[in-house]
């Protein structure tokens, strides 16, 4: 990787990965692209920026070409919950942006990661201890779109040689840029909440247990993937990778622990439980540690430590605002 693009850079994964890859590979060799979501300063000032609409092809093109791109980080997509209530738009932008990224690292000479997700299960897949290779019959676009990436992603690599790879994310828990619309973002608006004081209302209910990430361990996850031997991959695309998993309640205890006079209470959303109850439990992920030694470094307590710590230090430095 010597020039790399992210697109979706100003995202809860791109506005981190930007930053990690920039000092892995210098600031000048990552250009950063976004749309809608306005950038922070740090994105800003830390390296190239490109405002970017991901549906368009020739646009896209000349960026690769131009700045002689060699690796794309495609981020930018539509999260679960935001998809559900505009499937025509979730499809276009997940999709289009997609195709338009695999057929330019085709022509270009591109590598490409593709974040898939837990998403791209569905309520037939055995839901504890999911194997990677497994039925995958999901019901929300979100999901269709991740699985459809998958299976493009491994036709670009078996058919014309594009060195496609990718994770499925669990939900991703960050102090930095708060996520856009997912099923699993209650775990971490729960903690501006604790920090404040404020009490929580979780739109999930008790029991609804599925995988999470803090977003170092994701950030090494996809760094390591992309760096990885081929010669050591046996599969590319939809590697499994988790670190924990809880239910609402578990993630308000252990929180508890921390701020004991936090309160949660339960005000269910239909069109977000109803896409939770579609994911899996608990994904095996033995597949991304037998291929390229993935091993996640935070379980729930280190990551609500870490949390809890970042959010309040920010919160007394903007004068607990
Ligand atoms: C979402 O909830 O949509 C995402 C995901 C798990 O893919 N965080």
């Amino acid at each position: 990787m010597k020039n790399i693009l992210i697109t979706g850079a100003a995202g809860q994964i791109g506005s981190e990965l930007t930053v990690a890859l920039r000092h892995r590979y210098g600031d000048s060799n990552v250009i950063a692209c976004g749309h809608k979501t306005k950038p922070d300063a740090t994105l800003l000032e830390s390296g190239p920026f490109a405002s970017l609409d991901i549906r368009d092809f020739s646009a896209l093109a000349t960026i690769v070409e131009k700045q002689k791109i060699d690796t794309i980080f495609h981020l930018a997509g539509i999260l679960s919950a935001v998809a559900e209530k505009n499937p025509q738009m979730a499809w276009d932008i997940n999709m289009t942006g997609l195709t338009n990224v695999l057929e330019t690292a085709r022509t270009c000479g591109c590598a490409v990661f593709f974040p898939s997700s837990i998403g791209a299960f569905g309520p037939s897949t055995p839901p504890d201890n999911t194997p990677q290779l497994t039925i995958q019959r999901p019901q929300s676009i979100y999901g269709i779109t991740k699985l459809t990436g998958e299976l493009l992603c491994d036709y670009y690599f078996q058919k014309f040689g594009v060195d496609t790879r990718g994770l499925r994310f669990p939900g991703l828990i960050s102090s930095e840029t708060k996520p856009g619309g997912g099923t699993t973002d209650y775990a971490v608006e729960i903690f501006y909440a604790a920090v404040k004081c404020e009490k929580y209302s979780c739109f999930l209910k008790r029991g609804t247990r599925l995988d999470m990430m803090y977003m170092r361990d994701a950030l090494r996850a996809t760094i390591s993937l992309m760096e990885a031997d081929p010669a050591r991959l046996t599969s590319r695309n939809a590697f499994n990778v988790t670190a924990m998993s809880f239910a609402p309640e578990d993630l308000f205890a252990e929180i508890k622990k921390i701020i004991p006079n936090f309160t949660m209470t339960y005000e269910v959303d239909p069109l977000r439980q109803a896409i939770a109850d579609s994911w899996p439990n608990k994904m095996d992920d033995s597949e991304a540690a037998r291929q390229w030694g993935w091993q996640p470094e935070y379980d729930l307590p280190a990551m609500t430590r870490e949390m809890i710590s970042t959010l309040s230090r920010r919160m007394e430095n903007d004068g607990g605002k």
